[in-house]
C-alpha cells in the first residue's frame, strides 16, 4: 500500500466502512442476528418478540450512528449558525418505525424479519413510549425536530432525560390511578450514552465580593454540586442524511465535590446524600398548566440551563476565540418560559467565568435568545418566590436585579415615571409575597417573542404582555404550530398515503403537504370516495378491534366514531361533551322504536389524563366510564350508542386512534386554547372536526373551508362579556335537565358528582358550559344529519384533508428558521 501511514490509516479505515452495514434484507438479517447473540446475548434460535425489537432497535441504531457521526463531522466543518432548541419536553413516542421509515429501510426491514418469522408490525409494538412531556407543548417540540432534521437545518434539541415519564394512567372502578412510567426498565437502545461529555452544576451557598486592582471581582461559593451527564438522540430526517441530535441530561452525583464530609469520618452517609443528587432528573411534571412554586422544579430548570449553555459555549468556544462571532453561529430557542432561569446563566458564564464586560455581554444575550409563549392566562405564567432563588442560586438574582434596573431606566426614558406601568413590567414583582416573573425576564432579554396561533399572539400582543408590545412591537410575531405529517399520516394511516399518492401522483407531499390541495379537483369523484371509505373502514376495525380487548364491548364500525382524545381539563370541556352524551341517551330512551331507527349510531370515544392533584378532571373521568357503564348495559339502545374511556392516552394511541376516527371535538373555551395541535392531525387524516373558536381552529377553518367544518359556540369578541354576566346566565331547559339526572344520582356516585355538577351549573360557569350548550347541541344535530349523507360526508372528509397543507411542522419551522433564527437549510450531499 502506498502513502503515509495516516493516509494508510484512514484508507483502511473507509475500506472497512464499506464492509459495513448495507441495506439489503440478507445484510440486515445478519445485523439483527448478531445483534441477538452479541447484544442481548440470546441465541439466534430462540428468541421472543421482545427480543426481536431490542436486536432490531440495536440495528436500526448502528445506522443512525453512522449518518450520525457523519452529520455532526459536517456542521463541525462547515461551521454554520446553529439553533438550539431547548425544551423541558420532548413528548416523542416510539422510534423504530419512525426510523426505519425516514431512513426508507422498512421495506427492507420488513421483509427481512418476516423471513426470520417476526412481524415488523408485532415487533414495533413491543416499544414502550418515550414520554417525557404532557401533552402538547412536548409534543410540538417531538415534531420540531422531525422537520429541522427532514429540512437539513443545522440544528440541537436540548431537554432532560426523566427517568419516570408521564404517568401511566391506570383505571380502577373506573377512577383514574397514576402508576410511575419507568420506561428504561428494559433499556433504552436508541440512547447513546456520552460519559465524558459531563458538567458541574452547581446550588446553594454564597457570593462574596473581591476587589483586584481596582475592579469588583465576584465570586459565587456554592456548596451543593451535581454532574450532568449527556444522553444523545440521533434524529433521522426524511429522505435525507441529516441526523440531528437530541441531547438529553441526566443528573449524577459529582465525583469531586465535598471531601470535607468524606472526611468526618461518615464515609456512609456522605455517599448517600450525595446519591440524592440523581433525584434531579429522576421525574417530569405531569401538570400542564397550573404552575407550582416547587424548589425540586426549579432545580430541574436550572441544571438543565446550566448543563445546556456549557455545552454550546464550549462547542463554540471549539472553533472561535473571539465572542463577538457567537449571535452570528448561534441561536437558542426558549419552548416557554421554562428554561428562562438560562437568561442570568448566559450572563453569568459570560461575565462571571469568561470575564466579558457586562453591556457586551447583555448584548450578545439578547442576539440570541428567543421565547415562544404556549400560555393564555396571567395566572399560568411562572413566577418563582424571591427567597427560592435567593438561597438557591444567590449570584443569579444578583444579575437578574441587575438587568431589572437598566431595563427599567430604558421603559422610564421611554414613558417617563409611569409608576403604574414600571410596576407592572419589572420582572421583579413587589406584591405582598415577592417573586420574579420569568415571561417578563424572558421578554426583556429576547430579540424575538412568538405566539402559537394568529388569535393567540393578538391576544398576546393586545393582553397579556401589552406594555411590552408598546415598547417593542418589533418583537413579536406569529407562528402557528404545525404537525409532522410523516409521523402523523404517513407513518400511522398507510392506507391512506397510498391514495393520496396515487391520487396525486407523486408523493412528495410527505415532504411538501401544501400538495394535498391537489386533491379539491378530485372530491367527487366517487372512485376516490369509495377507496377513501375503504380505508377508514380498514382503520375503524383495527380501533373496534383494540377497543373490544380493553373493555370488552363490541362496536360497530357502521357508526359514527366520535372522538375527543386530550389532557382532561375544565377549559378543554370534555364536561360539555358527556353532558351531550347523556342527553343523547335520555332522548333515545325517551324514543319508540320507529323513532330509533333514525338515529345515527354513535361511538363516543374519550381519552386522557388528568393531572394527579386535579380533583374535578378526575371527577369527569369517573363519569365518563360510570355513563358508560350505564349506557353500554342498556339492552333499549344497543348500537346506537357507545360510550368508552380509553385509558393511559399517548402517542402511540393517537397513532391509532386518528386514523379512525370520523368525528373530532375539540370544543376548549374560546380564548382559553393558545393553539391545539391535535386537530392539525385529525384534518389531516380526514377527520371531520367539531370546533370552538380560537386558537388553531380558526385558522383550520379558514383553510378547509366553513362547509367542512362544524363550528359552534361563543365568538372571541363576546368572551370578556359572557364571562362577567355568567351568573346571571340561565341555561338553557335540556342543560339543567341533563345536570339533574347526575345529581340525582341516576347514574350513582350521587355525592361524588355534586361537586363537578357545581362547575358549570350554580352561576359560576367560568368556562362557559352552559353558555354553548344550546349552540353545541345544534352543532351536533348537524353533525348527525350530515352523516346520513355519505356522499356529503366523504367530500367534506376530502376537504379537510385537502385543506391541512399549511399545518405542517415544515411550515412552522420554516417560519422559525427564516424569521426568527436566520438559518438555512445545509445540505450535505
Ligand atoms: P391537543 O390538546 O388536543 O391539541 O393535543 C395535543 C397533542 O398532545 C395530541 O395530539 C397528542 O399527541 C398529545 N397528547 C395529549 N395528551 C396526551 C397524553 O396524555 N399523553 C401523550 N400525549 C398526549
Ligand atoms: O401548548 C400547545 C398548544 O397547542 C396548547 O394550546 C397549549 O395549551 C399547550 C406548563 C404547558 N401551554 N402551556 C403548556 C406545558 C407544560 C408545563 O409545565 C405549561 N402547554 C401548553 C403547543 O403550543
Amino acid at each position: 500500500s502506498i502513502g503515509d501511514p495516516e493516509t494508510q490509516r484512514r484508507r483502511r479505515l473507509l475500506w472497512l466502512m464499506d464492509q459495513y452495514l448495507k441495506n439489503d434484507v440478507p445484510s440486515i438479517q445478519k445485523s439483527i442476528v448478531d445483534h441477538v447473540e452479541y447484544t442481548i446475548a440470546r441465541s439466534r434460535f430462540k428468541f421472543d418478540d421482545f427480543e426481536a425489537y431490542k436486536a432490531t432497535a440495536a440495528s436500526v441504531r448502528d445506522r443512525l450512528l453512522e449518518s450520525w457521526n457523519d452529520n455532526q463531522q459536517f456542521y463541525r466543518d462547515s461551521d454554520s449558525k446553529r439553533v438550539y432548541y431547548l425544551s423541558m419536553e420532548f413528548l416523542m413516542g416510539r422510534s423504530l418505525l419512525n426510523s426505519v421509515f425516514n431512513l426508507g429501510i422498512k421495506g427492507e426491514y420488513a421483509q427481512a424479519l418476516s423471513e426470520l418469522g417476526y412481524d415488523l408490525e408485532v415487533v414495533v409494538e413491543q416499544e414502550r413510549d418515550a414520554a417525557l412531556g404532557n401533552g402538547g407543548l412536548g409534543r410540538l417540540a417531538a415534531c420540531f425536530m422531525d422537520s429541522l432534521a427532514t429540512m437539513n437545518y443545522s440544528a440541537w434539541g436540548y431537554g432532560l432525560r426523566y427517568q419516570y415519564g408521564m404517568f401511566r394512567q391506570q383505571l380502577q372502578d373506573g377512577y383514574q390511578h397514576e402508576q410511575p412510567d419507568y420506561w428504561l426498565n428494559f433499556g433504552n437502545p436508541w440512547e447513546i450514552e456520552r460519559v465524558h461529555v459531563t458538567y458541574p452544576v452547581k446550588f446553594y451557598g454564597k457570593v462574596d465580593e473581591d476587589w483586584v486592582d481596582g475592579r469588583k471581582l465576584i465570586k459565587w461559593i456554592p456548596d451543593e454540586e451535581v454532574e450532568a451527564v449527556a444522553y444523545d438522540n440521533p434524529i433521522p430526517g426524511y429522505k435525507t442524511s441529516n441526523t440531528i441530535n437530541l441531547r438529553l441530561w441526566a443528573a449524577k452525583p459529582s465525583g469531586e465535590f465535598d471531601l470535607q464530609s468524606f472526611n468526618t469520618g461518615d464515609y456512609v452517609n456522605a455517599i448517600l446524600s450525595k446519591q440524592r443528587a440523581e433525584t434531579i432528573s429522576s421525574v417530569l411534571y405531569p401538570d400542564d398548566r397550573t404552575y407550582q412554586g416547587k424548589e425540586l422544579r426549579l432545580k430541574q430548570q436550572y441544571f438543565f440551563v446550566s448543563a445546556t449553555l456549557q455545552d454550546i459555549i464550549r462547542r463554540f468556544k471549539d472553533h472561535h476565540s473571539s465572542f463577538d462571532d457567537f449571535p452570528e453561529k448561534v441561536a437558542i430557542q426558549l419552548n416557554d418560559t421554562h428554561p428562562t432561569i438560562g437568561v442570568p446563566e448566559m450572563m453569568r458564564l459570560l461575565v462571571d467565568v469568561e470575564s466579558l464586560e457586562w453591556g457586551k455581554a447583555w448584548a450578545i444575550t439578547t442576539r440570541v435568545f428567543s421565547v415562544t409563549i404556549h400560555s393564555v392566562l396571567p395566572e399560568m405564567l411562572e413566577k418563582w418566590p424571591i427567597e427560592l432563588l435567593q438561597t438557591l442560586l444567590p449570584r443569579h438574582i444578583q444579575i437578574i436585579y441587575k438587568i431589572n434596573t437598566i431595563f427599567l431606566e430604558e421603559v422610564k426614558s421611554k414613558f417617563g415615571n409611569d409608576y403604574d406601568r414600571l410596576a407592572r413590567m419589572s420582572i421583579v414583582d413587589e406584591g405582598e409575597k415577592k417573586v420574579i416573573k420569568m415571561a417578563s425576564l424572558a421578554l426583556v432579554a429576547s430579540h424575538t417573542i412568538n405566539g402559537v396561533a394568529c388569535t393567540h399572539t393578538e391576544f398576546l400582543k393586545e393582553s397579556v404582555f401589552k406594555d411590552f408590545y408598546d415598547l417593542w412591537p418589533h418583537k413579536f410575531q406569529n407562528k402557528t404550530n404545525g404537525v409532522t405529517q410523516r409521523r402523523w399520516l404517513a407513518f400511522c394511516n398507510p392506507g391512506l398515503r397510498e391514495v393520496l399518492t396515487k391520487w396525486l401522483g407523486t408523493e412528495s407531499w410527505i415532504t411538501n403537504l401544501e400538495l394535498l390541495t391537489g386533491l379539491r379537483q378530485h372530491a367527487d369523484d366517487p372512485s376516490l370516495q369509495k377507496e377513501w371509505n375503504l380505508v377508514r373502514r380498514h382503520n375503524k376495525a383495527r380501533l373496534a378491534l383494540y377497543i373490544e380487548g380493553i373493555s370488552g364491548v363490541k362496536v360497530s364500525i357502521d357508526a359514527m366514531f366520535d372522538v375527543q382524545v386530550k389532557r382532561i381539563h375544565e377549559y378543554k370541556r370534555q364536561l360539555l361533551n358527556v353532558l351531550s352524551i347523556i342527553h343523547r341517551y335520555d332522548c333515545i330512551k325517551n324514543m319508540t322504536p320507529e323513532e330509533r331507527k333514525n338515529v345515527v349510531p354513535r361511538v363516543c370515544i374519550i381519552g386522557g389524563k388528568a393531572a394527579p392533584g386535579y380533583e374535578i378532571a378526575k371527577k369527569i373521568i369517573k363519569l365518563v366510564t360510570t355513563i358508560g357503564e350505564r349506557i353500554n348495559n342498556d339492552s333499549d339502545v344497543g348500537n346506537l350508542l357507545k360510550v368508552i374511556f380509553i385509558p393511559d392516552y399517548n402517542v402511540s394511541l393517537a397513532e391509532l386512534v386518528i386514523p379512525a376516527s370520523d368525528l373530532s371535538q375539540h370544543i376548549s373555551t374560546v380564548g382559553n386554547e393558545a393553539s391545539g395541535t391535535s386537530n392539525m392531525k385529525f384534518a389531516m387524516n380526514g377527520c371531520l372536526l367539531l370546533a370552538a373558536r380560537g386558537g388553531s381552529n380558526d385558522e383550520i377553518q379558514q383553510e378547509i373551508g366553513d362547509e367542512n367544518i362544524f363550528v359552534f359556540g361563543a365568538k372571541a369578541e363576546e368572551l370578556g362579556r359572557l364571562r362577567a354576566e355568567r351568573r346571571k346566565f340561565n341555561p338553557p331547559r335540556d342543560f339543567h335537565r341533563v345536570i339533574g339526572m347526575i345529581r340525582s344520582g341516576e347514574f350513582g356516585h350521587k355525592e361524588y358528582f355534586q361537586e363537578l355538577c357545581n362547575t358549570v351549573d350554580g352561576g359560576d360557569d367560568f368556562y362557559l358550559v352552559g353558555n354553548d350548550f344550546a349552540s353545541y347541541l345544534e352543532a351536533q344535530a348537524k353533525v348527525d344529519k350530515t352523516y346520513v349523507d355519505r356522499v356529503r360526508w366523504t367530500k367534506m372528509s376530502i376537504m379537510s384533508t385537502a385543506g391541512s397543507g399549511n399545518f405542517s411542522s415544515d411550515r412552522t419551522t420554516r417560519e422559525y428558521a427564516e424569521e426568527i433564527w436566520g438559518i438555512q437549510p445545509v445540505e450535505r450531499f
